[in-house]
């Protein structure tokens, strides 16, 4: 059996799609959490594009995957516990959600990082994509009937709203109520609660205060 480590970090949404994806396919591994403010000289002579996650497989030899979505996908083919739909039409769909996902995490970081002349627009855009998930999100409790790995993509792109929310009120879910039951199956699911730690939420607002945004000019000092 091959031995598994996956390279991380606290904060990324990549990061937990892996570690969802693994737990959910009950597979042992090995996580290590480096501090991308200060990547360590190993790190930079394995990792392509400097980014984690980082599946490192040990099977006699080494090899390095990167990128998550290649990580996930080699976990489905290696693993037990199927996570994409078996039909090819249904699994190809999933792939293409997982894709707006990471556009939507892209949305995120724009509405983060907004100063105060774009945040409305960022903020809007985020409304958009909600939008668009309220009118293809199936009638749960999950994207689709099984927890799959489209889940594991959307799960922590709406763990920052967690955040947001204790920030102000945005209205991201007002007019989107299938994705506010979606975001709660979510958030109660097991191998969601535990693919970040403990402390999660405080080392995100404290990432958030830092950023120079109009959101960080927001962040009353009981949430921070
Ligand atoms: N497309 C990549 C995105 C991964 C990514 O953006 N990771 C971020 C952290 S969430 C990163 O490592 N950034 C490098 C840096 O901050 O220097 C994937 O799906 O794995």
């Amino acid at each position: 059996m091959s031995h598994l480590e996956l390279v991380s970090h606290v904060l990324c949404p990549y990061v937990q799609r892996a570690v969802i994806a693994l737990t959910e396919k009950s597979v042992a591994f090995r996580r290590i959490d480096i501090d991308l403010g200060a990547k360590p000289t190993w790190f930079n002579a394995i990792s392509p594009l400097g980014k984690v996650p980082l599946l490192r497989v040990r099977d006699g030899q080494e090899v390095v995957l990167f990128e998550s979505a290649v990580i996930c996908e080699y976990l489905e083919e290696t693993q037990p516990n199927p996570l994409h739909p078996a039909a090819a039409l249904e699994r190809a769909r999933h792939r293409a959600w997982i894709e707006f996902v990471s556009a939507t995490l892209n949305d995120v970081a724009g509405f983060y990082n907004a100063p105060p002349e774009q945040f409305e627009a960022k903020r809007q855009r985020l409304v958009e994509r909600f939008a668009w998930l309220e009118r293809h999100v199936g009638d749960g409790p999950y994207f689709a009937e099984q927890f799959s790995l489209v889940d594991a993509a959307f799960a922590p792109l709406l763990r920052y709203f967690d955040s947001f929310e204790r920030i102000a009120d945005f209205g991201f879910f007002d007019n989107a109520p299938k994705v506010s039951t979606y975001r709660a199956a979510l958030a109660a699911r097991p191998s969601v609660q535990g693919a970040v730690i403990a402390d999660y939420p405080a080392r995100l607002m404290a990432f958030l205060l830092r950023r120079p945004s109009h959101l960080a000019t927001l962040i009353p000092a009981r949430a921070a």
